[in-house]
């Protein structure tokens, strides 16, 4: 297992105020309330930020608040990914200087980049210095990376490893067994007890912002080989993540989070807030399921 990263790690929420600011305050508040429960590190400024609601200025300074606020507690990912490669590298080089201990990035986007252009983007960003971790989520309408294309990329030991949000779990053992000491973390956390049993290392995910302690119970239960355990904590997660699925994971993940006392405010446009209906819902199913 990687001393650095493995084990449980939030999917930064970003905390807005009531005119739409990043709100840094809340967003310390939020890190200090999972480095309280034990999480191994956090994933800064990925889908689950609202990443591409973000100005590159405004992502910048959120990895540096959590750069600061972490201070070596844990381990911190600051997601680079933007359509054009010179602004990822700019992202990766700040991300270098304030203390990051790496990189990941979606592949390039929107214009169907050729295999030959997202490497290109990809080595790009391994140049800068820090490791980088593939972020694999082709269900967002990314670029569709086979198995044969990660091990290209693993066969350099530059790449650590993958952000695997996908439910193909043969390519997740398969990318083990090219590379045992890669990591791989799961990325969608309804999958998590499944993707452990395929051989990640450790998961990244937006519901860990409210309910790390889940994941990290899921974690101890199946290394100690308790699977009834796991899966038991594996399915009251799960009735949370489907009332979630159907009313919008990320406006949703900011009401359980209000719920349960870290006030990070709306979600940016387009995204709509839920309705009084919908935050009733969700809030007694996660009652429910505590
Ligand atoms: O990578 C997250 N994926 C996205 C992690 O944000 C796109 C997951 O945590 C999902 O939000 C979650 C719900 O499907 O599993």
């Amino acid at each position: 297992m990687n001393e650095t990263f493995h084990g449980v790690f939030p999917a930064l929420l970003t905390p807005f105020d009531k005119a739409g600011t990043v709100n840094y305050d809340a967003l310390r508040a939020l890190i200090r309330f999972n480095l309280d429960k034990g999480v191994n590190g956090f994933y800064v400024c990925g889908s689950t930020s609202e990443a591409f609601l973000l100005t590159n200025e405004e992502r910048k300074k959120i990895l540096e608040t959590v750069c600061d606020e972490v201070a070596g507690s844990a381990a911190v990912i600051a997601h680079v990914g933007c359509i054009g490669q010179d602004m990822a590298v700019d992202l990766a080089r700040h991300a270098k200087a304030v203390g990051a201990d790496a990189v990941s990035s979606v592949p390039p986007f929107y214009y169907g980049f050729s295999f030959a252009e997202i490497r290109d983007y990809y080595f790009a960003l391994a140049g800068v210095g820090l490791p980088v971790f593939i972020y694999n989520f082709t269900a967002a309408g990314g670029a569709k990376l086979t198995t044969d294309h990660f091990t290209e990329f693993l066969a350099d030991p530059r790449f650590i490893g993958v952000k695997h949000t996908s439910s193909d779990f043969f390519m997740l053992e398969r990318l083990k067994a090219f590379r045992p000491d890669a990591v791989i973390f799961n990325g969608y956390d309804e999958m998590f007890l499944s993707g452990l049993a395929a051989g990640a290392d450790g998961g990244i995910g937006s519901t860990y912002n409210f309910m790390a302690e889940k994941y990290l119970a899921i974690e101890r239960a199946f290394r100690a080989g308790d699977i009834e355990a796991a899966r038991a904590e594996q399915n009251r997660a799960n009735n949370i993540i489907a009332a979630l699925l159907k009313c919008g994971v990320i406006p949703g993940c900011k009401v359980l989070c209000r719920h349960i006392g870290q006030d990070l405010g709306e979600c940016r446009r387009p995204f709509r807030r839920l309705t009084e209906e919908q935050e009733r819902a969700l809030i007694e199913t996660y009652e429910e399921n505590v």
